[in-house]
């Protein structure tokens, strides 16, 4: 049996090799364990006699005491060595550069339809919505378009195979179905995504549209023309912009009119630029939308939204709205 001394110089050497806490418990119990040396030790006690024992068992506990003091400084020091080494490998560089949030903004388009749902909605008006795939009863036939109208060939639509399906090419069938839910008065706007066969630089198959439509009892076209002619100029800004109506068709309305606004001022007179079509309800129409046209009447027009943000922004290819090129895309934050 090893005497207490040397149990202490064996402990020693046994938690000085020991590197972290879990290999210092395991140390820990060849020496204070249940079969440890130093409990070895004094399980022996019993054995001496009885002018030995006292002695021995002070030298027994004075190990003992030692032991567990250089346990307790072994695993301190483990601590105090695994807290540096999590502080230098966790610690963070505040000197090095932030990382940059980029900002978000809205589409040009997202924009524009925000700027013409306010401006209409100071004057009355609320914005309604639609499904973007039409049937043909909604799209065309309710609003007076016959099947041999050329808007419905299929260079001109797009058709969904097999159906009688077709992607809206206008929001009007909005208004139809707000006019079967809703009696007058009747006042909305419908900005919406739009569908139709053509591209080029003033073209794109999907596009948009805000549609318009009053119908209460006596609207005339006077309130057509006063309604887009305070929308226009408060839209640009511009308290004399011109507006004028030239006479026009549209199977849905009678009478019809094409709407242009002022583009260029000169001597010999005002450069006008057409902007939408317009018109006072047909009859038919507002049947069609389980309104009586005996007592009510109503104005409605429409106009390209896209084209509206190409003028207020000084774009000149519709097509630079759908690319999502950053680059373009940025300026309108
Ligand atoms: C236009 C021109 C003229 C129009 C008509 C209707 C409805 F559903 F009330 F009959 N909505 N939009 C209309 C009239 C649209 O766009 C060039």
């Amino acid at each position: 049996m090893q005497s207490p001394s040397d149990i202490v110089s064996d402990a020693r050497t046994a938690f000085a090799a020991a590197a972290s806490v879990a290999e210092l418990e395991q140390a820990k119990a060849r020496f204070l364990g249940k079969s440890g040396a130093l409990t070895e030790l004094l399980k022996a006690l019993g054995k001496l006699s009885a002018e030995e024992r006292p002695a021995a068992g002070v030298a027994i506990n004075e190990a003992k005491g030692t032991v567990e003091a250089l346990l307790k400084d072994r695993r301190d020091a483990i601590l105090a060595a695994d807290l540096a080494e999590r502080l230098k490998s966790e610690s963070v560089d505040v000197t090095l550069p932030g990382r940059r949030q980029s900002l978000g903004g809205l589409h040009p388009i997202t924009r524009t339809q925000s700027r013409i749902e306010q401006l209409f909605g100071s004057m009355g008006f609320g914005v309604a919505s639609g499904p973007e795939i039409e049937n043909d009863f909604f799209n065309f036939t309710a609003l007076r378009m016959f099947p041999d109208h050329p808007s419905r060939s299929m260079q001109d639509t797009f058709y969904i195979a097999g159906t009688d399906r077709v992607l809206r090419t206008h929001t009007s069938p909005v208004q139809i179905r707000y006019m079967r839910s809703h009696q007058p008065p009747i006042r909305i706007i419908c900005p919406g995504r739009v569908y139709r066969c053509d591209h080029d630089a003033t073209h794109s198959p999907m596009f948009h549209q805000v549609e318009g439509l009053w119908v209460e009892e006596g609207v005339s076209l006077a309130d057509l023309k006063g309604t887009l002619t305070q929308f226009l100029q408060r839209f640009f800004e511009r308290d004399d912009l011109a507006i004028r109506f030239r006479p026009s068709y549209f199977p849905f309305v009678e009478p019809g009119v094409e709407i242009d606004m002022e583009w260029e001022r000169t001597e010999k007179g005002v450069k006008y630029l057409e902007i939408g079509g317009a018109g006072v309800v047909h009859p038919d129409v507002l049947r069609n939308g389980g309104i009586d046209p005996e007592r009510y009447s109503g104005f409605a027009f429409g106009m390209g939204l896209d084209r509206l943000a190409m003028l207020r922004y000084g774009v000149n290819d519709l097509r630079l709205f759908f690319e999502n090129d950053l680059a373009f895309l940025e300026q309108f934050r």
